[in-house]
């Protein structure tokens, strides 16, 4: 299994001492407005997201939508990433995902709905006003980030379709196109890279449909044009570069449950408690802060998001369900 915790950190992993105290400073003093975060702490364009497009967006007013801790370095988030359609190295997916088309894109909403429909890129932007959501996202792995999006709620879009009563699910698909994708050609994962939550997961306010990161557009490596976010779960169940949205009345598989389904659960909710087979989930690295000789820092119930979304798993296993 590719998996690897421990697997070092690059020497780029070093926070900008200068703008995080700038930042701390301006965060005290109430100076940062609207926009004004991501713009003073972004590193410069990482090589391979040459043409990224700002993309406006306000404030969210969500409760408990915007984290008070620095945002990672941006060059640390477009720089290291998960996206096994371009490989399993932390950086295949910046390497090799600028061969992605992302436009054209359209993304098909089907299945237990009163009005499915494809809609093309240029709708879904302009479906409902982009709000900017400081989040943390808690890989499985044991590390962490804490990334600045730029999105809105998926309920917005799974509203419009009318979902019908038998519609309890909702599984997402990725893009999987051979063509533009060399990691297709590994089996370590069933493709498409299918992920699912549960209806009242996917109606969350917290659960983001993401078009942007750090003030621009999403650089292709970290899920363009579109992804989920989901801050309270496991990194691996917010999907990229979605095709399509399918609600349904059975849990739809997910990639991770079919390849490794003692490792990797249905629901995937950050859990210090609940460790994986092959390691503890009790602590986390922040990528971007000390590199290999960070110390690790305790991981929070449901990623520090119990107070949003614990009542969602009210009386349950959540050693059973994990
Ligand atoms: N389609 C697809 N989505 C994916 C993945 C992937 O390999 N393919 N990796 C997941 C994992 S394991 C994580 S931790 C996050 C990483 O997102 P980031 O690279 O933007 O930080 O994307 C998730 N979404
Ligand atoms: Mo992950």
């Amino acid at each position: 299994m590719p998996w690897r915790p421990d697997s070092p950190i690059p020497s780029s992993d070093i926070t900008p001492r200068e703008t995080l105290q700038r930042w701390q400073q301006q965060r005290r003093s109430g100076l940062l407005l609207a926009g004004a975060l991501p713009l003073a702490l972004s590193a410069p364009a990482a090589p391979s997201s040459p043409a990224a497009k700002p993309l406006a967006a306000q404030r969210s007013p969500l409760p408990g939508a915007l984290s008070t801790e620095p945002p990672t370095p941006r060059e640390d988030a477009t720089g290291y990433c998960n996206f096994y359609e371009f490989g399993t190295d932390k950086t295949d997916p910046p390497r090799y995902a600028g061969a992605l088309r992302t436009s054209p894109w359209s993304v098909m909403v089907d299945g237990e709905v009163g009005k499915p429909k494809r809609w093309d890129l240029e709708q879904l932007l302009a479906l409902a006003p982009m709000e900017e959501r400081i989040y943390r996202l808690r890989c499985v792995e044991g590390w962490s980030m804490v990334v600045p999006w730029i999105g809105y709620s998926l309920r917005e879009l799974i509203r419009r379709a009318e979902p019908n009563s038998r519609a309890k699910y909702v599984e997402f698909t990725s893009l999987a196109d051979p063509a533009q994708m060399p990691g297709l050609r590994s089996s370590v994962l069933a493709w498409p890279y299918t992920e699912g939550l549960r209806m009242d997961e996917a109606m969350h306010p917290l659960t983001l449909l993401a078009f942007g990161m750090y003030g621009e557009v999403l650089p292709k490596q970290n899920g363009a044009p579109l992804r989920l976010v989901l801050p309270w779960k496991y990194g691996f169940k917010s999907a990229k570069s979605l095709v399509r949205i399918r609600l349904t009345e059975q849990p739809p598989a997910t990639s991770w449950n079919r390849a490794a389904p003692q490792e990797y659960g249905f629901f995937a909710n950050v859990n210090p408690q609940v460790d994986h087979p092959r390691w503890s989930q009790a602590s986390e690295r922040r990528i971007g802060q000390g590199g290999l000789f960070a110390r690790k820092s305790p991981t929070l119930l449901f990623n520090g998001y119990a107070e949003q979304v614990g009542s969602l798993y009210a009386g349950m296993d959540l050693r059973r369900n994990f």
